[in-house]
């Protein structure tokens, strides 16, 4: 097992590490910049060493920086939280030239998908239902017409190299794909500095349901069921929940087992999600999530595994604490994201907070790294801490976020709490009746 673990994060995943870390007897290294000196994450950790200036590409992303100073206090491997540098191949491959472990995946598989295109094609090969759309990427209209007309419109045109929802452009009919096609590519050569684009039949009121695995290097791979993700607005998750409350047990086991099974074929080693879409009882793959996800605590409440304990026990070359046949999914589990924003415009709402008390008792987890007196610096996330709420049943749930929600104190900015406050009346999304449009469009109905 590592000895010394630096934690290349901030904010409540920096804490998160840290903590799985001490449970392992690990010693943690925390890295922050200027602007960081004083948070949580730094007086947490056994030693700290400060990488730069506040801007985040000249401190949580200054890969010379990180290296340094893990080469100056011993080091043996470097967890990269979410964000950042968690999914750069490059700097995977980096650590591995200075004989740092990377608490990850190896740099090909982050490559490849990274890749949209490829990660299809990878996927597929393994197993794993795809959108119905073109075999790579699209060049000519002509050949993108012949693939449109043979799915059926509407169709999107992706960015090979974005994800997350940027890059997209649709067209609803044959007239509007010329444009599109050429949009998308200008749109990608900007953002991404390449313009291939690839086309998918455009699914119109989906789900987004995501598969948890996790991998060893004695070939043990475990899936640890769904998230459903669906509640997001501008492609940022707001609320998650697991199990999803859309799937019956029949169709949770076959897409677990499909997934897992395409992880196991892969040679796939450490944590990782697989992002489907959910529409009319079937699933499409979109992406894989080659990092743990900040809402990975609402798997942990469901399964009682720890996702960061199996992940840095996996990367020293330990063997899964589990078989599949250990996992057994008990009750539900639903985070909040809180954000520090006004709940009604997402404006937001850095500065000092000047009281604050986290939700307590039966069935609550705060996870966050806030306290009185901290000042949230305007340089990066506007997320300050995630409320997860579990217990047997999903009403049992929504009754506990409730309560939990009302006993939150964080003064002097504003947060997102009201915004779910308001959500838990809602007698769509008590039903668990939603799809990845819900939240905007009932945000949009109900903020005038
Ligand atoms: C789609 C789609 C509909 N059809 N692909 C957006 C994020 C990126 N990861 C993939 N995205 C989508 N891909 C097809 N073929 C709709 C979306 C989408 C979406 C997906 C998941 C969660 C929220 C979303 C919000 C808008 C659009």
């Amino acid at each position: 097992m590592f000895q010394k673990v630096l934690i290349a994060n901030r904010g409540e995943i920096a804490l998160r590490v840290h903590r799985a870390c001490k449970e392992l007897g690990i010693s943690t290294i925390a890295v922050h910049s200027t602007a960081d000196a004083s948070a949580m994450h730094v007086s947490l950790a056994d030693e700290s060493v400060c990488i730069g200036p506040p801007a985040a590409k000249d401190s949580y992303l200054n890969m010379a920086a990180i290296v340094a100073a893990a080469e100056i206090t011993g080091a043996d491997a470097i967890h990269p939280g979410y964000g950042f540098l968690s999914e750069n191949a490059r700097f995977a491959e980096i650590l591995a030239a200075h004989d740092i472990a990377f608490i990850g995946p190896s740099a090909d598989h982050i490559r490849v998908m990274g890749d949209k295109i490829a990660a299809k094609e990878t996927m597929g090969n393994a197993g794993i239902p795809l959108v119905p759309g073109s075999e790579g990427g699209i060049s000519d209209t002509a050949e993108a017409m012949k693939v449109a007309r043979d799915i059926g419109f509407p169709v999107l045109i992706k960015a090979a190299s974005g994800g997350g929802g940027r890059g997209m452009k649709l067209a609803q009919g044959p007239e509007d794909l010329e444009q599109a096609i050429f949009t998308a590519q200008a749109e990608a050569k900007a953002a991404f500095g390449d313009d291939t684009v690839y086309l998918e039949k455009y699914l119109g009121q989906p789900r987004h349901i995501e598969i948890q695995i996790a991998a060893d290097s004695h070939g043990n791979v475990i899936q640890l069921g769904e998230r459903d993700c669906s509640l997001q607005r501008r492609n940022q998750k707001v609320l998650e929940e697991a199990l999803s409350p859309a799937l019956t047990r029949a169709q949770r086991e076959q897409i677990g087992e499909t997934t897992r099974a395409a992880i196991e074929k892969l040679g796939y080693l450490g944590v990782g999600t697989i992002e489907y879409l959910y529409e009319n009882n079937e699933f499409f793959f979109i992406e894989m999530n080659t990092r743990l996800q900040v809402e990975h605590p609402i798997t942990e409440q469901i399964t009682d595994v720890d996702l960061v304990r199996e992940q840095i026990r996996i990367a020293a070359g330990e063997s899964l604490a589990y078989k599949q046949s250990d996992i057994k999914f008990k009750g539900h589990s639903i985070e909040c994201r809180i954000n520090a924003e006004d709940p009604v415009t997402f404006t937001p709402s850095p500065g000092k907070i000047t009281n604050f008390h986290a939700a307590g008792g039966p069935g609550v987890r705060f996870d966050s790294a806030v306290y009185a007196g901290y000042t949230i610096p305007p340089h990066y996330d506007s997320m300050i801490g995630k409320l997860i709420v579990f217990g047997d049943t999903r009403e049992l749930v929504l009754a506990r976020l409730r309560r939990a929600l009302d006993e939150t104190v964080i003064t002097g900015i504003n947060t997102t709490i009201p915004l779910f406050q308001r959500l838990i009346d809602n007698p769509d999304f008590r039903n668990g009746d939603y799809n990845i449009h819900w939240l905007e469009n009932w945000l949009a109905e109900t903020s005038g």
